[in-house]
């Protein structure tokens, strides 16, 4: 706050002054709007200063700005950003899970300042988890959704992202509650994985590319606990070109990565990367030393912590 406030005061000092101006140590009001450009001329309790130079002071100071995309989305559960209609603009996905609702907000003038929502699926019993990519590959971006009951990705039809056909990829399990999409098995279609919370961390083959017929594969049946996955993702983890699969199992507390052997995702070697991460909910994977190895990154709701795991170092124990 000190160093913001010596950049204030030298913003001040530096202005062109055409008259004789207050003591700017003093001034302390900056909120008021349109007005004489300079430093203030007349001191009281407002300043004068036009609104551009309020926006530079803003940029100077790094002053944090929030900004609320919908401040309704009843019982918001996850969110995701893609550009769903394809204008080179960023877009917003979200799941909300009392509104049973997957939407996505269009990014109208790519400045994320001004928002049209526009409805996947009002009826999404439960939503809790929302992806996005092109999973039937014709280059318009899908959505995909996990539900309590359900795997689903929602077709866009014709890329405007208004009209949205629904294929279901698993019914089967209770519990769903984080869904992904990446090519698992490397044949150029994108897959879906999703992880249960009863216990299964699971993906799906796009046979034909079409997103229509699935083949399941099972990575990992139950954990300790049972009821325990809680997040799944993918990525190339050993830089060996096959795409691996991370997980996070809240009641063990645990974060793993399966190696894709041989790139056909049906055999798996599981790795530990933490078994002690209090109530592990979240798992992520970048490169975040810039070292060119993939490391692992955690969330862990009991123990209050962020980490990562410098993956190259444990690979190479
Ligand atoms: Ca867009
Ligand atoms: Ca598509
Ligand atoms: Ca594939
Ligand atoms: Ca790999």
């Amino acid at each position: 706050m000190f160093s913001r406030i010596i950049v204030l005061a030298a913003f001040l000092v530096v202005l062109p002054q055409p008259e004789a101006y207050a003591d700017t140590a003093t001034q302390t009001d900056l909120s008021c709007g349109d007005g004489i450009l300079g430093s203030v001329i007349d001191w009281g309790n407002e300043c004068y200063c036009k609104l551009m130079n309020i926006a530079l002071l803003r940029t100077m100071l790094q002053l944090p700005l929030e900004h609320t995309i919908d401040g309704d989305f009843d019982a918001a559960r996850s969110v995701h950003s893609a550009d769903i209609n394809g204008d080179g603009c960023m877009d917003v996905i979200g799941a909300a899970y009392s509104a049973d609702e997957i939407s996505w907000w269009e990014n109208l003038d790519g400045s994320a300042t001004s928002w049209t929502k526009h409805t996947v699926d009002g009826d999404f019993f439960e939503a809790n988890s929302v992806f996005s990519a092109d999973v039937n590959g014709d280059g318009y971006m899908d959505v995909l959704g996990s539900a309590f009951r359900c795997i689903t990705w929602w077709e866009n039809v014709d890329g405007s992202g208004t009209i949205w056909t629904e294929h279901t990829v698993s019914s089967d399990f209770s519990g769903a509650v984080s869904v992904y999409s990446a090519d698992v098995n490397g044949d150029g279609y994108m897959d879906v994985l999703g992880a249960f919370h009863y216990g299964y961390i699971t993906w799906w083959e796009n046979m034909d590319g079409s997103g229509t017929r699935w083949t399941e594969y099972t990575i990992r049946q139950y954990f300790n606990e049972g009821t325990s996955a809680y997040s799944v993702y993918s990525a190339d983890v050993n830089g060996d070109g096959c795409m691996d699969v991370l997980g996070a199992a809240m009641c063990d507390h645990l974060i793993t990565w399966w190696e894709n052997v041989d790139g056909s995702g049906t055999s798996w070697t599981e790795h530990t990367v933490s078994g002690n991460f209090g109530y592990a909910e979240s798992v992520y994977s970048a490169d975040v030393n810039g070292d060119g190895c993939m490391d692992v990154l955690g969330a862990a709701m009991q123990a209050d912590d962020i980490t990562w795991w410098d993956l190259t170092a444990m690979l190479s124990e």
